[in-house]
Parts: structure tokens; C-alpha cells; sequence
């Protein structure tokens, strides 16, 4: 999975981007894009790897992207390059300042960064689909796309973002290519000073998330920094002290993978213990192509074992004695925390 950290500049983006990552990339206004591998940390895998001592283990992963904000005269936005790179992303977190930033004028303005944030994606991409029906008309192009393409533009007209469109009412698949700013998943991390890291949100803030179909996380960078250098028994004292139960990360992946509907299933054996991110109502075939497209072009079936049934009798064995083992068709939706074997003939 792949989330960008996007926003203006000076907002927090690399400090969060450290955080997260446990890199050491320069604090500073602009320079590049940063990339960052985290695993997800996952209870159960650690459990299945002490229980098969493969010789691998692989959790699931996150690639963050830093991508800085545009740094200008009056020019408060995002650069053409930062709206590409966002397009690559499968979420898109939106850092906002709220505590005082010496290098910035003015007072923190998290609401107002999220309308100027939200007008600029909505224009980008009204301004595709506006181009888009332009040709369509000399190009005599599919009534039924074109009347899509209008509805596109229609919600954006009324301000509501691509994302609201319900997924019944529009065929994403066709849209992949344009990559809609506002059709991204959308993360919003209210970025606070130290004193106020664990207050939440505001109803106010709330309810805009709401309506752009958006998820929301309050932290303090500056805080999550100190605690990511602290010794682990510190760490807790720290946390609890500010008021907080966890540490960024962890809540970080939690909101990403409910925003986008994510879970885990497992593939075991002496070689690999390996979880594998899956969009909940994903069938047995389909993911068996997450590990490889022949066990998806040959598949025969899925032999399904639950984690719990696999832990409470200790070994696929005793469980499949239990009767715990079923036998599932392609069509079978896999369900979070189940160790899948695939049956498969190419
Ligand atoms: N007080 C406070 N300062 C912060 C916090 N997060 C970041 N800063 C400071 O704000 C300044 C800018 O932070 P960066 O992380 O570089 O901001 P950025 O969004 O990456 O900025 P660009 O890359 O220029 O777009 C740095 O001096 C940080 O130390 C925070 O939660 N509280
Ligand atoms: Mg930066």
C-alpha cells in the first residue's frame, strides 16, 4: 500500500513522515520526495512465525511518500509536480498545521487549509473531465461514458469530491488512468501543538470530514518524535502522561486500513509465515492472485483455516482432526486472520 503525505508547506509532512517511518531525513523546507518502507505490525504473524520458524517472515507493507509542499511569494498550494506524485498514491494524507510554525506568517489555520487543499484537488479535476467531455463530443465517444463523465462533473460542480460518488453509480475500473485527485482515499491528520497532542477533534472538523468521505487522526509530530527516540519502558510513561494509548503509528495504520477497507490473510509453511493485504470481500480466486497470478489462472480451491482454530489446537493437523478445515470455492470471500492454503493446476 502506498500513502502519500501531502500539504502545504511547512505543515509537519517530514516531521510525520520520521515519525512513521523511523527514518532521519533533513526537517527543512522543500527538496525531494521522500520515500520509507514500515511493515504493519501484526500480533498474529509474529505468533505464526515463532510457532513455524520459517525461514522468512513477511508482513504486510506501507510505502509513505513525503511529497513537499510549493514554496513561493503568495503562492500557497500544491505543485504541479506534488499533484502528479500524488496521483500514484492509494491514500492520500493531508498533514495540517495547527501550532505556530516561526518560518510561516500568521496564525494556524487547519479548517482553511483543508477548504484551499480541497478546492485545489476539486478544480484539477474538473478541469480533466471538462477536457475530457470537450473531445468526447468530436470523438462521438460511448453515451453511457459520457453521461458518467457528467455526473462526474456535476458533483464536482455542487463541491463534493469524486469519492462520494457510490461505487454502484460509477465504473472506477474504466477511471484508473485519469487517477481523480478526489477520488483517492483520504486520510486528514490534524498536526497539533504539544500541549493540545491528545485534545480531538472539533465537531465543526468533524462534520467537514465527514462530508468529504474523509477519515481523520489527530497527533503531534513534534511529541511522536521525541517519543519514537525514547527507550520502549519510557515510551508508555510518556504516552500515558500526554493522555494517549498508542503510539502514531499504530493508529496511523488502523485509520488507513479502515478508510480503505483493508484486511490480512495468511499463507504458512517452513519456508514463509506471510500476511497478505486484501480489500475486505475479496473471493478465494482473487486473492489467491495477490500471491501468485498462476493460483489464480490454475485455481482448484482454498483449504481455509481460521488463526484462532490454528492457535487453540497448535498445528494444522490437529485442527483439520478437529474439523475446523474447510474447503471453499473460487467465489468463497476470504475473511480477516484466515491461513489459506490454494490448491491450483496450471
Ligand atoms: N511545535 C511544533 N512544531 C512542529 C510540529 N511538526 C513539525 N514542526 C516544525 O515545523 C517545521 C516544519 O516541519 P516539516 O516537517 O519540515 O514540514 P513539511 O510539511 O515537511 O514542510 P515542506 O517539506 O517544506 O513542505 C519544522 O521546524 C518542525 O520542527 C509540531 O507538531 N509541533
Ligand atoms: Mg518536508
Amino acid at each position: 500500500m502506498r500513502i502519500g503525505l501531502v500539504g502545504f508547506a511547512g505543515s509537519g509532512k517530514t516531521t510525520v513522515f520520521n515519525t512513521l517511518t523511523g527514518l532521519n531525513v533533513p526537517i527543512g523546507f522543500g527538496g525531494d520526495v521522500h520515500l520509507g518502507t514500515v511493515k504493519v505490525p501484526d500480533a498474529r504473524i509474529d505468533k505464526l512465525s515463532a510457532m513455524f520458524s520459517p525461514k522468512k517472515t513477511t508482513f504486510a507493507e506501507i510505502v509513505f511518500s513525503d511529497i513537499p509542499g510549493e514554496h513561493g511569494a503568495e503562492h500557497k498550494g500544491l505543485s504541479g509536480k506534488a499533484l502528479q506524485q500524488i496521483r500514484d498514491q492509494d491514500v492520500l494524507t493531508l498533514v495540517l498545521r495547527d501550532f505556530d510554525n516561526p518560518a510561516i506568517e500568521g496564525k494556524p489555520d487547519p479548517a482553511g487549509d483543508l477548504e484551499a487543499f480541497t478546492t485545489e484537488c476539486l478544480f484539477a479535476d474538473l478541469a480533466m473531465i471538462e477536457r475530457w467531455l470537450d473531445r468526447a463530443k468530436k470523438e462521438r465517444k460511448d453515451a453511457l461514458e459520457i453521461s458518467h463523465f457528467e455526473m462526474m462533473r456535476t458533483t464536482l460542480e455542487l463541491e463534493k469530491p469524486l469519492r462520494s460518488i457510490p461505487p454502484n453509480l460509477l465504473d472506477r475500473s474504466k477511471l484508473t488512468s485519469f487517477g481523480f485527485l478526489t477520488d483517492r482515499p483520504l486520510m486528514v491528520v490534524l498536526n497539533r501543538r504539544e500541549s493540545e497532542a491528545a485534545k480531538p477533534m472539533s465537531a465543526e472538523m468533524l462534520r467537514r470530514l465527514e462530508s468529504l468521505h474523509a477519515a481523520g487522526l489527530v497527533l503531534s509530530a513534534s511529541v511522536e518524535a521525541e517519543i519514537a527516540v525514547m527507550e520502549a519502558a519510557d515510551q508508555q510513561a510518556f504516552l500515558d502522561d500526554l493522555g494517549l494509548t498508542e503510539s502514531a503509528l499504530t493508529r496511523f495504520i488502523r485509520t488507513a486500513y479502515g478508510l480503505l477497507d483493508l484486511i490480512s490473510f495468511f499463507t504458512v509453511g517452513a519456508d514463509e509465515v506471510r500476511a497478505w493485504p486484501i480489500l475486505r470481500g475479496t473471493h478465494a480466486k482473487q486473492a489467491a492472485g495477490k500471491i501468485h497470478s498462476d493460483l489464480e489462472r490454475g485455481f482448484i480451491r482454498a483449504e481455509v483455516l481460521t488463526y484462532e482454530h490454528f492457535i487453540q489446537h497448535g498445528s494444522e493437523h490437529a485442527a483439520r482432526d478437529a474439523g475446523h478445515l474447510k474447503v471453499e470455492g473460487k467465489d468463497y470471500i476470504v475473511q480477516d486472520g484466515e491461513i489459506l492454503h490454494i490448491r491450483f493446476n496450471v
